[in-house]
């Protein structure tokens, strides 16, 4: 059998981070739910503030089942140490804000979600954090956009709602020149598929709530990197803004990446037959899917990922008005925005989750009023295609 240190994937899914309680022997890790540590004595009360000593002190500033999922989550993105939040947003606000000063400039993917988009026009509007959008498939277009002030690079792949990827070395390459780092939302991907770490990229956020927990109840977040930079967001922008992930969040999510990669063989096995029925539906026009044959991206696709993820977006004929047909009339999946729930979420990126970016902003994204983002679920593929045929049915 493998040493524990080499187990594959998905048996560091289950293994990685874990042991048994060393008090009581608990098999499964226990929830802490606790908001304050006990010190032995006024004078360990005063190491452990000072750093000079090990100890938990206070949930915002560590809180040993959240910490089990950090060692979890840093172990499966290859990084140095992770961090947990109470969203993804929280992450990436946390990450961002460390890394930048007025004055700064951060380049962004040409597309991101609406409220990565949101915080960008907040630093900009608050702060004076300068930032631009590019499209991050084209060299020369990036290479164009740096500025001298450039620190960060940020950069969705696949992006959310269009699925255009960046090629990982590439900008990892590009940043390296100018001294900026560079931040991934690895959310579509999780490290089962995507490991931007290992690509050159210097931290990895994720939208926990999405596969990493895996079944639609929880809201988190988490950010992986360097010990250096982690460090510093420990004990700045994550203990003194405060956005700290409770333990009984933590659980679940250890609970879900334990069968991670079981639901992500499944989720994106569904999603491959989904986008191909669809790309054959007459009434579809467009199917954004890096799984596809003819997805412009495919050979990247290919290159940077183990398999194409499942969340995809498509538009058809009749625009908006067919689409809203289309979502009013499906009876399995569920109209509701999120997405890496087990089952099949549908939604329209132009009213819901990228209605924050102005209509012109949204345009250049790629976000036409007539697209429909699908997040496909882990259902028998035949319920989700027959759930799609009789909705699609009404598209008018
Ligand atoms: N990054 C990506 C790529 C996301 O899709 C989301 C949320 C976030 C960050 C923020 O994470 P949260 O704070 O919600 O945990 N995306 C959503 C979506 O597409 N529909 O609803 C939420």
């Amino acid at each position: 059998m493998a040493k524990k240190e080499n187990l594959r994937f998905s048996s560091r899914l289950i293994h990685d981070g874990s042991s048994p309680d060393p008090v009581t022997g608990a098999h499964a890790t226990p929830i802490y739910q606790t908001s304050t540590f006990v010190f032995p004595s006024a004078e360990a009360g005063g190491s452990r503030f000072a750093g000079e000593e090990d100890g938990y002190i206070y949930t915002r500033l560590g809180n040993p089942t959240t910490r089990a999922l950090e060692e979890k989550m840093a172990a499966l993105e290859k990084g140095d140490a992770a961090l947990a939040f109470s969203s993804g947003m929280a992450a990436i606000s946390a990450v961002l804000i460390n890394l930048v000063k007025s004055g700064d400039h951060i380049l962004c993917s040409k597309t991101l979600y609406g409220c990565t988009y949101g915080l960008l026009q907040l630093l900009n509007q608050k702060f004076n954090v300068e930032y631009s959008l590019v499209d991050m498939s084209d060299r020369e277009q990036i290479e164009k956009a740096v500025q001298p002030n450039t620190r960060v690079i940020y950069v969705e792949s696949p992006t959310n709602p269009t699925m255009e990827l960046a090629d990982l070395e590439m900008v990892a390459e590009i940043a390296g020149k100018q001294d900026a780092r560079v931040v991934v939302d690895n959310t579509f991907m999780t490290p089962y598929l995507q490991r931007p770490l290992e690509l050159g990229a210097d931290i990895v956020v994720h939208s926990a709530t999405k596969y990493i927990g895996g079944h639609g109840d929880v809201v988190a977040g988490i950010a992986v990197g360097p010990q250096d930079i982690i460090d510093e967001i420990r004990v700045t922008t994550q203990k003194d803004v405060g956005g700290i992930l409770g333990p009984f969040e933590a659980f679940l999510l250890i609970r879900g990446l334990k069968t991670l990669a079981v639901r992500m063989d499944r989720h994106c096995e569904n999603a491959q037959e989904v986008a191909q029925y669809l790309a054959g539906h007459p009434r579809v026009k467009n199917v954004y899917y890096p799984g596809l044959p003819d997805f412009p991206q495919h050979d990247l696709a290919r290159k940077q990922m183990d398999q194409f993820g499942a969340v995809l977006s498509f538009e058809i004929e009749g625009g908006l008005e067919a689409g809203k047909n289309v979502m009013n009339h499906v009876k399995m999946a569920r109209l509701a925005v999120s997405l890496g729930d087990v089952d099949t979420l549908i939604q329209h990126p132009a009213s819901m989750t990228h209605s924050i970016v102005p209509r012109e902003e949204r345009e250049k994204m790629g976000i036409t009023d007539g697209l429909i983002r699908l997040s496909v679920g882990i259902e028998d593929i035949r319920d989700i295609i027959e759930d799609l045929e009789q909705a699609l049915s009404y598209a008018g």
